[in-house]
């Protein structure tokens, strides 16, 4: 699952240059148990099954080694992701990222080897793979230097809270539909004043929300 996310595009590049070192490792390596079994039935009862402690606590504490890691596990009662914490986690030197399966993880994790909890986002996924490559990936492009110069600067609109400026390229005409005049004017400042009014307007029709806080 991993893997194609990982060696692809701007994840690739960031550890070719060694931006970045991001290691995947299987639960199973750790299990005690003879048919590497690493989930097991809910006390209690209920359907589906849990992901049983020792598998996790043995993998984070050979992972960790010697190592200061910050240690989240994706789970849908997480804190929801923001730009602003993947900003804070970019900067951190080791991230162990642990993705539930199933029904969920036995609590005593969350409570003994867990630092904090993340959710990508009020919907229901199978696990918290995706999720961890979605933090990844956003992560991942705020280290110094993984984004070429050009890419860098197009952080500014998310910063701002407010949604993109619509953009276009050639040809000038597509079917009939027509470029804006003023992007093609070669007025920088022209070209400026009306991506930012469009980013605000298009906030405004797309995303309320963004400007009420
Ligand atoms: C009926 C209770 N469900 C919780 C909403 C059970 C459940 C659903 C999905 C338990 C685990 C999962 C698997 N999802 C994740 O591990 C997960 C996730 C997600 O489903 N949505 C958004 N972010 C995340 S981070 C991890």
């Amino acid at each position: 699952m991993f893997s194609p996310i990982l060696g692809a595009s701007m994840l690739k590049r960031a550890q070719a240059k060694k931006k970045v070192t991001i290691k995947v490792h299987d639960l199973r390596t750790y299990t005690k148990d003879k048919h590497k079994k690493v989930d097991d039935r809910p006390f209690g009862g209920g359907p589906g099954m849990v992901m049983m402690a020792q598998p996790i606590f043995d993998a984070v504490r050979k992972i960790k080694g010697r190592r200061d890691a910050k240690v989240i596990l994706l789970c849908p009662a997480g804190t929801p992701l923001t730009q602003r914490k993947a900003r804070s986690l970019a900067k951190l030197k080791n991230l162990i990222l642990v993705c539930g399966h199933y029904e969920g993880v036995d609590h005593r994790v969350e409570t003994d080897v867990i630092d904090e909890t993340i959710s990508i986002g009020d919907y229901v996924l199978t696990g918290g793979e995706l999720p961890a490559m979605v933090l990844v990936d956003c992560v991942t492009r705020l280290i110094p230097g993984v984004l070429g110069d050009s890419e860098s600067l197009t952080e500014e609109s998310f910063e701002a809270n407010l949604l993109d400026y619509p953009h276009y390229t050639r040809p000038a005409n597509f079917r009939g539909k027509k470029v804006p005049n003023v992007l093609l004017s070669g007025n920088h400042d022209a070209v400026k004043k009306w991506r930012s009014e469009q980013a605000i307007v298009r906030t405004g029709k797309k995303r309320p929300d963004l400007l009420k806080s």
